[in-house]
């Protein structure tokens, strides 16, 4: 009997040697492709569109997906979870997108979701305009393959697109394929070339989804700079951001797209939610930095937060984060001969922040918003420098007060006041605060 059993293990161990192997010529990893102007011209007409799959199964390496996967039991997408589909944009070079990996990752380290990959690189590349006339006919390909989806039971609602660039308007019209019945759409600085005048119809606009919200971050150049969603997020007046210097990059082409794709690392780096960056609503740029806009009363008094994972509560939900920028309400000066400026810093221990403010003669109240990382109650020291204009002499500035407060207006914590200063020139005014932050 022995010998038998010896004998039926040798087979049991050559049957799962077998299997194993098969299991494992399967899961490949799918790439996505890299498209040479060679194949360009080749491969155009058809467009190839693929899709990947990622799952907390697979993070690292990704699953060929088409519809009739759904009927394989080797397939990781799991019809219970909600679906993250992430559309690249634009590709000048034809390489394919490598940021896509490193945002599934994020997207699956924050829920348990199916990410679905489109792959249009070989629509994407090379001459723009030819790029546009695609991106309607990848939408039409995504949209047979969420028909077939819904038969097995995936629901419209439970669907997330997340569009970069020109992906942000092949995901729009995938939306008014559905109707607008598709959950949500997230454009990342969705394309503006061609498409700020365009139609809503041939655009990413909020009728498209249940729920639509953008970033923009290079709305003077590769972005659109009209709103096309429920929520709109202008990083820093959505044109120009912090860091992207011509010096900073090698390449001329990264310098180009740098403001571009911040939209991407902002959204990125959001959804691990350590650091809330928080929206106000504002007519503009200017009037923010002006501190006229200093609350959230058109959401309810709540500010929307950049990569909210619920869509409700990035409309209604009340943020636990320590808010991002102070706002000095208001600076109260004497009037002035001529105009003036001076430099408002507020310092903690080991960082300091600061702001120039012009003073006009024809008023005397200010307000400016300071951004700064860390929150008021850890404020150490404000200091006024009277900077002045290169070429006259500016004159000693009588300051009545100055008070920083917390922004957006929630309030919690009463303002910093000092009152009559006298800011001479070359010299730096200061002043020390004492004060504990409350433990909760
Ligand atoms: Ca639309």
């Amino acid at each position: 009997v022995r010998e038998k059993l010896k004998f039926h293990n040798k087979h049991l161990g050559l049957l799962c040697y077998y299997a194993s192997s098969v299991v494992a010529k399967q899961e490949e990893c799918a790439e996505l492709n890299n498209s040479t102007w060679q194949e360009y011209r080749q491969y155009r007409a058809n467009l190839q569109v693929q899709y990947l799959l990622l799952t907390r199964r697979n993070p690292d390496c990704a699953q060929k997906f088409e519809w009739e996967s759904l009927t394989k039991e080797t397939s990781l997408f799991n019809l219970f979870s909600p679906t993250k589909v992430i559309i690249h944009g634009y590709s000048a070079l034809g390489s394919r997108p490598s940021w896509v990996k490193d945002l599934s990752q994020a997207l699956l380290r924050a829920q348990d979701v199916n990410v679905v990959v489109v792959d249009w690189v070989y629509g994407a590349s090379f001459a723009y305009n030819l790029v546009v006339e695609n991106y309607k006919e990848v939408a039409v390909q995504i949209s047979v393959l969420i028909n077939e989806m819904q038969k097995y039971g995936c629901k419209l609602e439970t669907f997330h697109f997340i569009g970069m660039s020109l992906g942000a308007h092949v995901a729009g019209f995938v939306g008014t394929l559905f109707e607008g019945k598709i959950g949500r759409i997230t454009g990342l600085d969705p394309a503006g070339p061609m498409f700020k005048g365009a139609d809503t119809y041939d655009r990413l606009d909020p009728s498209d989804a249940q729920f639509v919200d953008a970033i923009h971050t290079d709305s003077d150049y590769f972005g659109i700079s009209i709103p096309v969603g429920h929520v709109d997020f202008f990083l820093n007046g959505g044109k120009d951001q912090t860091g992207c210097a011509r010096s900073r990059f090698p390449t001329m082409y990264g310098y180009v797209i740098c403001d571009h794709m911040r939209a991407l690392h902002v959204y990125q780096s959001s959804l691990n939610g350590s650091c809330p960056l928080v929206g106000v609503p504002c007519q503009s740029y200017e009037e923010f930095l002006k501190g006229r806009c200093l609350d959230c009363d058109a959401f309810k008094g709540k500010c929307p937060q950049i990569g909210e994972l619920d869509q409700k509560k990035l409309l209604y939900e009340e943020k636990n984060g320590k808010q991002k920028a102070w706002i000095l309400d208001p600076l109260n000066v004497s009037p002035l001969d001529k105009s003036a400026e001076v430099e408002v810093i507020l310092r903690t221990e080991n960082t300091g922040s600061q702001q120039r403010l012009r003073l006009q003669t024809d008023s005397t109240v200010y307000r400016t918003v300071v951004a700064h990382p860390i929150a008021l109650c850890q404020i150490n020291t404000i200091i006024i420098k009277n900077t002045g204009a290169r070429f006259y002499r500016q004159s000693e500035i009588h300051v009545r007060s100055v008070c920083v407060s917390e922004f957006p207006s929630a309030r919690r914590e009463e303002p910093l006041c000092v009152n009559n200063i006298h800011i001479r020139r070359g010299t730096p005014w200061s002043h020390d605060f004492v004060q504990v932050c409350d433990i909760f």
